[in-house]
């Protein structure tokens, strides 16, 4: 984790200012993914914002750019495989599919966002592209998946949302709830 900076940002690696609030995970566990061929075993190291997933003849490694708070391997998308699910920060509001019609990304800002990727064993770093979201102003102080799949995002004001795939992406379900 980045201590905090008495402006209330962190500093990123490179100068990036983050808000002071974020909190990045330090995880290393021994993980197991449902794919549609049979469970895939990785181990998973997350520390100072990096993400790195590797195993049996593969590695993922996370943009050096980006700041991954969590990693979430869950079926966010209740089909029965699982998919690694990114609650994280990077340069600017748009990802890869900017729209025409708004100015170019502040690509010194960072902005928050929900990164899902499928788990395709027919890649050799296995993230395949399946749910990108543009700049999120959820606040999200930290994230959770429940039994039914549902991702539950906890702001550093006290609120809770929740999320639920359907159709193509996630849609929020419910009111904003304090906790
Ligand atoms: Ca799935």
């Amino acid at each position: 984790m980045i201590g905090a900076a008495a402006a209330g940002f962190l500093c990123g690696r490179q100068g990036e200012m983050l808000p002071g609030w974020v909190t990045l995970q330090d995880n290393r566990q021994t993980v197991s993914i449902r794919t549609e061929d049979g469970n895939e075993t990785a181990e998973m190291i997350l520390s100072g914002g990096q993400l790195r997933l590797t195993g049996d003849g593969f590695t993922y490694e996370s943009d050096s750019t980006w700041y991954i708070a969590e990693c979430l391997i869950y079926d966010a998308d209740h089909d029965g495989a699982d998919e690694v699910v990114l609650h994280m920060w990077k340069p600017g509001s748009y990802g890869y599919f900017h729209p025409f019609w708004i100015e170019p990304d502040d690509q010194d800002v960072y902005s928050e966002h929900i990164f899902i990727y499928d788990w395709d064993t027919k890649q050799e770093h296995r993230l395949r592209k399946r749910w990108l979201s543009s700049g999120i102003p959820a606040k999200g102080k930290t994230v959770f998946a429940d039994e039914q799949n549902n991702l539950h995002i906890f702001s550093v004001n006290g609120k809770e949302t929740v999320w639920r795939w359907e159709g193509w992406g996630l849609k929020r379900v419910g009111s904003e709830k304090n906790v």
